[in-house]
């Protein structure tokens, strides 16, 4: 009989269905995540495992799981797994791409119009008892409608942003490894710095690697207009965070709301909190009901089909493994 771990509490119809496969399944209800001990601990027996942006699934996990054929990532990005180490070992990696795109695309949306719109502090204002009298130069907010947004990283997220920020009447200019189909009216600009330069809000939706690691520092934040906000929903690395304090701070950019941190979860004592332009959201994206449903069920799919021997519909590693594979034979 096959077994999986699942190493975090899911959605009781995943759970049901994992286990009607007829596998021995193991979900890992405690309230903290497993630890990387107890990681490798717990998949010594595992064929597949069912793994979260909490597991550090390096080559130390792979090699204490002699039988595991797949990881199931529950989530688009999977910079949490070590891809060298399982192509080498010729295991599966699936991750749960496009049923997330729009609730995440609405949230990068939702941050964009709140620290415009000053959602994120004027609320403040009137529970402190400080709605003063009718002012008609205080207050005062920014225009979306008309102005600029930059979106770095035009995959399915981005495009869904694209289409969001059309429905608003803004110019999108997006930059990319590669020029795509003109998105939504969106305009490719080669080179990071003009989209900086020309943008009133820049949304990012890279994927992390070691190319957009620290990706936005000091010298971005220089480029950026004083004027402007910073979106980040993909991962906290990709920002510079002891920069953009320093950017924040000195109003060298307007503000930034991020859904994304390092560390996660962030302490109340991290200085950003102390900032009334910074807004910070709990890594919440795609955390609506329906959509971590079919996220949970996707993970399913690809886990069940991954122990099977099968590839998971949603694998990225196909031709990795295939090629390492032709390259042993
Ligand atoms: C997940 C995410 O909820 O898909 C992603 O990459 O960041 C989120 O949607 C997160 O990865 C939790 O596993």
């Amino acid at each position: 009989m096959p077994n999986i771990l699942v190493t975090r509490r899911t959605f009781p119809e995943a759970a049901e269905k994992l286990r009607a496969s007829g596998a021995e399944v193991v979900i890992w209800e405690d309230d903290d995540s497993p630890s990387h001990d107890d990681l490798v601990a717990a998949v010594a027996d595992i064929d597949g495992l069912y793994a979260h942006i909490t597991d550090v699934v390096d080559a130390e996990v792979m090699d204490a799981a002699p039988n595991l054929k797949v990881i199931a990532e529950f989530g688009a990005g999977y910079d949490n797994v070590d891809m060298a180490a399982a192509n080498a070992r010729g295991i599966a990696v699936a991750n749960t791409p496009g049923v997330l795109s729009e609730s995440t695309a609405d949230e990068a949306f939702a941050l964009l119009v709140a620290m415009a719109r000053r959602v994120h502090d004027l609320p403040q204002i009137v529970k402190d008892g400080k709605w003063g009298d009718f002012d008609p130069v205080g207050m005062l907010a920014t225009d979306i409608h008309h102005k600029t947004l930059g979106i770095v990283g035009m995959g399915r997220i981005g495009s869904e942003v694209a289409k969001r920020a059309a429905g608003f009447s803004m110019e999108v200019l997006y930059h990319n490894r590669s020029r795509r189909d003109e998105e939504f009216g969106a305009t490719y600009v080669d080179s990071l710095e003009e989209l900086l330069e020309r943008s009133d809000f820049v949304s990012l939706h890279n994927p992390l690697n070691a190319e957009t690691t620290g990706l936005m520092g000091a010298g971005q934040f220089k480029l950026m207009k004083k004027t402007a906000f910073l979106i980040n929903t993909t991962r906290g690395p990709v920002v510079d965070q002891e920069a953009l304090y320093d950017a924040l701070k000195s109003g060298e950019i307007a503000g930034a709301a991020l859904d994304v941190t390092v560390p996660e979860p962030m302490g109340p004592d991290h200085p950003l909190l102390t900032l009334d332009n910074c807004l910070i959201m709990p890594h919440v994206a795609s955390a609506t009901g329906d959509t971590r449903m079919k996220m949970a069920m996707m993970c399913v799919e690809n886990v069940l089909a991954g122990i099977a021997g099968d590839w998971p519909p949603y694998c990225v590693n196909r031709a990795e493994i295939a090629a390492n594979a032709r390259l042993k034979s």
